[in-house]
């Protein structure tokens, strides 16, 4: 792992703790040369992928960061008195830092420590919010959080200060239930209070349209990976032999993405040769909605059995503030 790398020169303190893009490299050929291939989610997020994301979240099909907003907009005060104000507040997945951004009048944070697996975006991101919030002490950390949770304590500020780990948007649906719960529980070890907003499951139609929404901004999305492995590995994919496929699967409580082979493509991976079939799909992302009561077993089970839950009016979003007991 490399070691933390503040740079005295930016009025925010920035570390880049990813590992090395060997194992980028190793994690994508072992996915690509599987059967059938797969492609974790978060090589979506390169600079492009970053912001296909954010213009996912205004999409008219994409509701669900607007009700998470409308949680906080019509029922903030409750949140933060449950919360509590003055903490050190940890955003995982930070982005634009838009929405904790958002939270700062509410909760009152001591201190903002933003992480996300994009390094260049997120040091933007920053640089914006602290000419808006000049006093609050803020740190940026690129790393992949799914993998490491160890943040250096002289990273933080105030490191004394207890954590809020803030994990918005439903992120917590792109893990499978075990490793969700494993992941939780990594947070939960790590100490604090957790606010998480979670989509809740809903009629089929919607959530399939919201995954492949009538501008294709979710497509060119779920596609543009395909440029980020292409700068990884290096791999020659043609985004135009591919096509984009999503839908939710009741039976499984999950959207599944796939990237779907247009006619049979060869591709070089890395020096090595894979062929796809025409109709061939690469699977590149799992998205769970949870039931309330379904999440709050799970949540249980991570060692969060104190939760308060608030919903927004139509009841498809749900967030919970879960503390150990
Ligand atoms: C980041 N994550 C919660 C999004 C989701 O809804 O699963 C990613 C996304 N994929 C397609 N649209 C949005």
């Amino acid at each position: 792992m490399d070691s933390p790398s503040p740079d005295r020169l930016q009025p925010f303190r920035f570390a880049d703790l990813r590992r090395g893009d060997g194992d980028a490299m190793a994690e994508l050929l072992a996915g690509l040369l599987a059967q059938p291939a797969r492609i974790p989610p978060k090589y979506f997020y390169d600079e492009l992928g970053s912001r296909l994301f954010a213009a996912i979240c205004h999409l008219p099909e994409y509701g669900l960061t607007r009700s998470e907003a409308r949680i906080f907009a019509e029922q903030g005060e409750a949140i933060a008195r449950a919360a509590g104000r003055g903490r050190l507040l940890v955003d995982l997945g930070a982005g634009d830092c838009g929405k904790a951004a958002c939270l700062f009048p509410l909760l009152a944070p001591a201190g903002y420590a933003a992480l996300d697996i994009s390094a260049d975006f997120l040091r933007d991101a920053l640089g914006r919010l602290k000419q808006r919030f000049p006093d609050l002490p803020m740190t940026g950390v690129a790393i992949d959080f799914t993998h490491n949770l160890d943040l250096p304590e002289d990273l933080l500020a105030p490191a004394a200060a207890p954590r809020l780990w803030f994990y918005p948007g439903s992120s917590i649906g792109n893990f499978a239930p075990d490793a969700a719960r494993a992941f939780l529980a990594r947070i939960q070890r790590a100490g604090g209070a957790l606010l998480i907003g979670v989509d809740l499951v809903k009629d089929k139609a919607a959530l399939d349209a919201a995954y492949d929404d009538a501008l294709g901004v979710t497509a060119a999305f779920n596609l543009n990976v395909l440029n980020h492995v292409n700068r990884l590995l290096p791999a020659d994919f043609d985004v135009a032999d591919w096509r984009h496929v999503a839908f939710f699967d009741a039976a499984a409580g999950r959207i599944e993405m796939h990237l779907e082979a247009r006619r049979a493509v060869a591709v070089q991976l890395a020096g090595q040769a894979r062929r796809f079939a025409a109709g061939e799909r690469i699977h590149t992302e799992d998205s769970y909605k949870w039931t309330p009561e379904g999440f709050t077993a799970l949540l249980e089970d991570a060692g969060f059995p104190k939760q308060r839950m608030w919903r927004d009016a139509e009841g498809g979003f749900a967030l919970f503030l879960a503390e150990p007991a």
